[in-house]
């Protein structure tokens, strides 16, 4: 099995003193991701999640490039030496160091390396099999454009295309269950909100295992009151092990729980077009002689092209002018889940939607179901008035940093930047008086789940350096202040780790500039 040590890193105890309140947010941000490096990648949590979480990665890998570029590019690069064979991201990599009670579903349940030995799991590392949001090609885009001559260096996109690429079409050619030319997920950790209320329809088909079955481990760490129910879990596990005794093969299993999510499509719409910037990227890179320099470009045009069929296909299966956003569809019972998510707000990222549903979508994040900029500073994960809405609760309603980071690049990318600059402003804000944590209540901002969670932090570093660029001055609360000769030292000690990062801004996801 892969050995990934965790290291013990000197990171200085937090000061109050001078320093600019930006200087200590990014000061404390960063001090969270040196403690949350495992040697390899990055744990999302050292308590509740002690292994390496595949979107977790490509936020983190997002800010770490802002602190180490090379980090950044091992974030990735670790994540997808777990990649299967049929092309599969795992949606956890386990750590063989951590004790198997620490999280659950652990190793033993997954049984990854010989459970799906026929769908080219890994034999050197054992790994869920079920798949998170397929962020990465957007993320190693972003790594890359941060330090383009180590990247090149290191051969990172090089590397790092034809593995996206199979990830991609695992994803069209084994999950387009619903036969739309959409991507679905068939299991509620798969989209990444793992208890959105969404899923309580087709849940409710899944016949729950036995309730002494398994032990979970997240109440050892999270409140009960904001993770979800026994009931819940002892569905998610029930269509785990259906999947696993199926040998993790889509054309075998049973796939009881099928959903089109139009968060998950709209990622995979905004990495089709990072793709197509990276094979422009690496195309002048290859030897003219091989020919591999002309299927480089026809590819970039390829990825082009299968963004825009699949914007086609949201729009078509996903879009509903009634209510202003995108809805999830149950492939199982064929009829769109009349319920308002975060994740139908999404596609604001995608470019090139027609007209009228961005202005509808951008209504809606700041009409009453929302609420952005009237009843909350921040986007909440579910519907404000909806009847599940639980502010506290996993995905019923809290609001998410990765979330938001997504809203306001769509609010940018838009030309609301009056809105995306406000949202910034109250990332930055929760983000500091929560510690870092996992999510928020929308309403008050309150923390909650654990705390110096490390998207959360790359998040905010990420935000904080685009501010700094751009000379914008966001407010941010005073909560993180440090002596300024600390802020100047380890300035100068980030600028060496940072090495030739660029410093051009970036410009909106998509477009032309695609993620630049
Ligand atoms: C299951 C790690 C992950 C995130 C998900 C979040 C939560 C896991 C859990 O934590 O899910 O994958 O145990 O609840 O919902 O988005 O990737 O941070």
């Amino acid at each position: 099995m892969r050995e990934i040590p965790p290291v013990r890193l000197h990171v200085p105890a937090q000061r109050s003193a001078s320093g600019s309140a930006a200087d200590g947010l990014r000061d404390a941000a960063r001090r969270v991701l040196l403690r949350n490096w495992t040697g390899g990648s990055t744990v999302p949590s050292r308590s509740l999640y002690p292994h390496q979480w595949s979107w977790d990665s490509a936020f983190v890998a997002i800010g770490l490039r802002h602190l180490s570029p090379e980090r950044a590019q091992r974030e990735l690069e670790t994540l997808l030496a777990a990649q299967w064979g049929d092309g599969r991201v795992p949606h956890i990599v386990f750590n063989p160091a951590v004790p198997l009670d620490a999280y659950f579903p652990s190793p033993d349940f997954w049984r990854s390396s010989t459970a799906g030995a026929a769908a080219g799991a890994p034999a050197d590392v054992e790994t869920s099999g079920i798949v998170q949001p397929p962020v990465h090609a957007l993320a190693a885009w972003l790594v890359h454009r941060a330090d383009p001559a180590l990247s090149r260096r290191r051969g990172f996109l090089r590397r790092l295309y034809p593995k996206l690429v199979a990830w991609h079409h695992y994803l069209t050619a084994h999950r387009d269950l619903g036969r739309r030319g959409l991507v679905s997920v068939v299991h509620p950790w798969e989209p990444g909100m793992d208890n959105s209320p969404c899923w309580d329809g087709p849940l409710a088909r899944v016949e729950p295992a036995p309730p002494g079955s398994f032990r979970r481990a997240d109440l050892d760490h999270g409140s009960a009151a904001d993770r979800p129910t026994d009931l819940d879990y002892a569905r998610y596990v029930r269509l785990a092990a259906d999947y696993r005794d199926h040998g993790y093969l889509d054309a075998r299993a049973p796939h009881r729980f099928a959903v089109e999510d139009p968060g998950v499509n709209a990622l995979l719409i905004a990495s089709e077009h990072a793709l197509a910037d990276i094979a422009e990227e690496i195309a002048p890179e290859i030897a003219p002689v091989s020919g591999a320099r002309e299927e480089l470009r026809a590819d970039a045009d390829a990825h082009r092209r299968r963004a825009r069929e699949l914007t086609a296909a949201l729009v078509d299966g996903l879009w509903d002018a009634e209510a202003g956003q995108f809805l999830c569809f149950d492939v199982r019972s064929g009829r769109p889940i009349a319920e308002r998510s975060v994740a139908g707000l999404l596609p604001l990222i995608v470019p090139g939607l027609p007209r009228d549903v961005v202005g509808a979508l951008l209504d809606t994040v700041r009409g009453e179901h929302f609420g952005l900029g009237g009843a909350v500073r921040l986007v909440p994960s579910y519907d404000l008035r909806g009847h599940a809405f639980d502010p506290r609760r996993y995905w019923r309603g809290p609001a998410w940093f990765n979330i938001n980071w997504l809203m306001e690049r769509g609010l940018r990318q838009h030309g609301r930047t009056a809105d995306a600059d406000a949202l910034r402003a109250a990332v930055l804000a929760a983000a500091a008086s929560s510690d870092f944590a996992e999510y928020v209540d929308p309403h008050t901002g309150a923390g909650h789940g654990s705390r110096e969670f490390s998207w959360t932090a790359a998040l905010v570093l990420d935000l904080l350096h685009r501010t700094a660029r751009a000379g914008e001055h966001a407010p941010v609360p005073a909560a993180v202040a440090r002596p300024r000769a600390r802020v100047r030292a380890e300035a100068r000690a980030e600028a060496r780790a940072e090495g030739q990062a660029e410093a051009r801004a970036e410009a909106p996801v998509g477009s032309g500039e695609a993620a630049r």
